[in-house]
């Protein structure tokens, strides 16, 4: 099997990265781990940035997300009983799309069949080879057979766990990495959500948001020790916490339903540079992981995608390769300005085991500027809404 760029990995980076470059007459062929049912039945992120929103209309697949997504212009902070809107449109023009990765994912899917693209699920023992050579090439088994495809590029999009990332050598690598001690214990409900904005609320108990995918279809977390299980937690007791940890001006509007879906995420902060090695191209999860509270994690794989798509179409439309030589480079500029924000909405919206009373003034505070500086406010809305690619 010969093409132009093989990608590891059918998420929504590995699909959106296919879907663009076919567009632009390169060829790909997509090599997923996973049946795409599996891949289709995750349920991740839920906030677009307005770069991404563009990104994907480029793509061509913004046609159901611009009829079903929900366009929200600000997002709620509170602390206890005490309500914070913060409206990115007032603050700095932008808005934000509420709608979930897993419709994405299944849009990308969908333009990607029509478009003839070769996806193949179920593969395994995906090796990768001769990555500082003019011809790299990838070997796997797929249906009980040996294959292998000879190509230009590698494009690794196959998340934190795939083998793209180990491929570099280790002594050319360089992790950067934070865990935080706790988890998101997710509860998805077909019931209509408590706020019309999502609610990032910082309560004693612990952290809870509440965020919605349509106007009958709910998603909610609340922080957990990482000790907790899924089966300790039953449907009565998540709606319980959550209502003491939402301002009571909201929760005595909580309506409450079954869980259609219930997980725990654990939460983690990590890079993973360089971006590029040879013909090795990184994007998405399987270069950096953020932790949800900024909702960054599929925004950045998007706009990783753009860069890399954008050099790969100068090198195969104006042969020009100072693009591709600056990826990672380039990339990693907006990676780094995500992971501050993910971990700095992070520190100031959830209660950390070893708290000090120092610790929750410092929270206190950091709400207080957002109430009252309109230059706190603007630079929390940029970079939630998202900083230009
Ligand atoms: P993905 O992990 O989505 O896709 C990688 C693909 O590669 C997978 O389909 C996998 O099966 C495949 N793969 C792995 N190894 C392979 C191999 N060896 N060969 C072939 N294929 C292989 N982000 C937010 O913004 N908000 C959220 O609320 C949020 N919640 C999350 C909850 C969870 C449990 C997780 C894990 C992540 C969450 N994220 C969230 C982040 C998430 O949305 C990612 O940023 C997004 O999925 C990144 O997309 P990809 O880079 O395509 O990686
Ligand atoms: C979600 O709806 O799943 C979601 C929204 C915003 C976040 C994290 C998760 O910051």
């Amino acid at each position: 099997m010969k093409t132009d760029v093989a990608i590891i990995g059918g998420g929504p980076a590995g699909l959106l990265l296919s879907q663009l470059l076919m567009r632009a007459g390169i060829s790909t062929v997509i090599l997923e781990r996973q049946s795409r049912d599996h891949v289709l039945s995750r349920i991740r992120a839920g906030v677009l940035e307005w770069g991404t929103v563009e990104l994907l209309n480029r793509a061509g697949v913004g046609d159901r997300m611009a009829r079903e997504g929900i366009l929200h212009s600000g997002c709620a902070l509170s602390s206890d009983d005490d309500l914070l809107h913060i409206d990115f449109q007032e603050t700095c023009g932008k808005r934000v799309m509420v709608y979930g990765q897993t419709e994405v994912t299944r849009d990308l899917y969908q333009a990607q069949d029509a478009a003839g693209a070769t996806i193949l699920h179920g593969v395994e023992e995906v090796a990768l080879h001769d990555l500082l050579s003019d011809t790299p090439s990838v070997t796997f088994r797929h249906n009980d057979e040996t294959k292998r495809i000879d190509c230009r590029y590698i494009a690794g999009c196959d998340g934190f766990h795939g083998i793209s990332r180990t491929t570099i050598p280790v002594e050319k690598r360089r992790a950067f990495e934070k865990i935080y001690p706790f988890g998101w214990l997710g509860v998805l409900s077909r019931t209509p959500p408590v706020h019309q904005e999502l609610i990032y609320a910082n309560h004693e108990r612990g952290f809870a948001l509440a965020s919605m995918r349509n106007p009958m279809l709910s998603r909610y977390y609340v922080q957990v020790p990482l000790t907790d299980r899924v089966e300790d937690w039953s449907d009565e007791a998540f709606w319980q916490e959550l209502k003491r940890r939402l301002p009571g001006t909201v929760s005595d509007s909580l309506v409450t339903g079954p869980s259609i879906e219930k997980s725990i995420a654990p939460l983690r902060s990590f890079v993973s540079e360089p971006m590029q090695y040879g013909a090795l191209f990184l994007c998405g999860d399987a270069t950096h992981i953020v932790p949800p509270t900024g909702a960054k994690g599929l925004n950045l794989a998007a706009s990783d995608v753009h860069y890399l798509s954008q050099a790969l179409i100068a090198h195969y439309r104006d042969n020009r390769d100072d693009l591709l030589a600056g990826y990672g480079q380039t990339a990693l500029a907006r990676v780094w300005q995500a992971m501050r924000f993910s971990w700095s909405m992070t520190m100031m919206t959830h209660r950390f085991p070893d708290q000090t009373g120092y610790d929750r003034r410092m929270q206190q505070v950091e709400l207080s500027q957002l109430r009252h500086n309109p230059t706190a406010r603007r630079l929390f809305s940029e970079n939630y809404t998202g900083l230009p690619f």
